[in-house]
């Protein structure tokens, strides 16, 4: 039985001649922007984001709900809609039916991401940090659908690795579980997210962009569904000090539980108090990160590009 017509989704035309041509795009997140940083340093990050894209020579295409239209590639306004609106839902999977049928805005997590890409037929996705298994739920259950949708969704998404806020040996413990391979970009270490290192290891370190995109390629035709993390580990001299922020993490952990934030609201609490906390030298190490990720992943967007056209 067909469900819809046809998909309430606008892929932006500069981005459905890229896919239709087997050129390389890149998707972005839009919670990152709505729920991830504060006004204007938030669009001001999108557009570079964007262009370090266009300058290592892929298409970039930010996903967002937009009156309950699903956007593959969004236009200057809708960067700085998404930026400053205050009132535009943080759209994780349980989320996306109802905000697409009832009309609303929303702004895409990497799990809403990774859908509205595969959507498009986008293999490659560039985000700071992905969502995870949280410290404490053995009690709480907070797993991020994050994990879910890399269990299941055939994009891969780069990133610095997850914060320390996160439980990072039971949020790699998951995604083994679930058959996602993390790879390590020039790293044997997986990152966490403000540093360099943390206490685990990638599965695999692959040095080039080439290595990676065939491995892509593979998994994808052997049929193996799901995702994969490209780990790259924030540029050493943006990198931060591991007390400072391990300090400033553990006091946000502890206002969250006085203040019993729970459910959807947690991450972005605990991104901005440990913003505030660091006096907002994490801002900067953040918007480092992301546009490191967005060379790299325009890279791997080329690499892969050329692998199934010679495939
Ligand atoms: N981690 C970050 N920055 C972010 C997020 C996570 O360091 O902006 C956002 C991403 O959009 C991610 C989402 O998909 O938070 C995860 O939220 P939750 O834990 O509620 O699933
Ligand atoms: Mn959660």
């Amino acid at each position: 039985m067909e469900y819809l017509k046809e998909l309430p989704i606008k892929i932006a035309p500069e981005v459905e001649q890229a896919l239709s041509k087997g050129e390389p795009v890149v998707a972005l997140e839009s919670t990152i922007i709505s729920h991830g940083m504060p006004y204007p340093q938030n669009v001001e990050t999108a557009r570079n984001t964007e262009q370090i894209i266009r300058d290592y020579g892929a298409v970039p295409a930010t996903t967002a709900i937009i009156e309950g239209i699903i956007h593959v590639g969004l236009n200057d306004d809708e960067l700085e809609f998404m930026g400053k609106d205050k009132n535009v839902a943080k759209a994780s999977r349980r989320d996306f039916a109802a905000l697409v049928a009832n009309k609303k805005n929303g702004a895409t997590t990497v799990a809403t991401t990774m859908i509205a890409a595969d959507m498009a037929g986008i293999r490659v996705f560039v985000t700071g940090g992905i969502g995870g298994v949280h410290r404490g739920a053995q009690q709480t259950f907070d797993i991020s659908s994050d994990l879910m949708e890399l269990a299941s969704t055939n994009v891969a998404v780069v990133c610095a690795g997850c914060k320390s806020i996160l439980d990072i040996g039971l949020t790699l413990e998951y995604l083994e579980t679930h058959g996602v391979p993390i790879i390590g970009y020039g790293t044997d270490i997986f990152p966490a997210f403000f540093t360099r290192r943390s206490d685990f290891g990638v599965d695999y370190r692959m040095d080039t962009p080439e290595q990676i995109a065939r491995t892509l390629r593979y998994k994808w035709g052997l049929g193996l569904k799901g995702g994969v993390v490209i780990a790259n580990p924030i540029p050493e001299e943006y990198s931060m000090d591991e007390k400072l922020i391990t300090d400033a993490i553990e006091q946000g952990l502890k206002e969250c539980e006085e203040q019993h934030i729970t459910g959807k609201e947690v991450t972005p609490f605990l991104l901005s108090k440990v913003k505030d906390i660091t006096g907002g030298s994490s801002l900067d190490s953040n918007i480092q990160l992301v546009y490191n990720n967005a060379k790299v992943g325009a890279l791997v967007a080329r690499a892969f590009a050329e692998e199934m056209k010679n495939k």
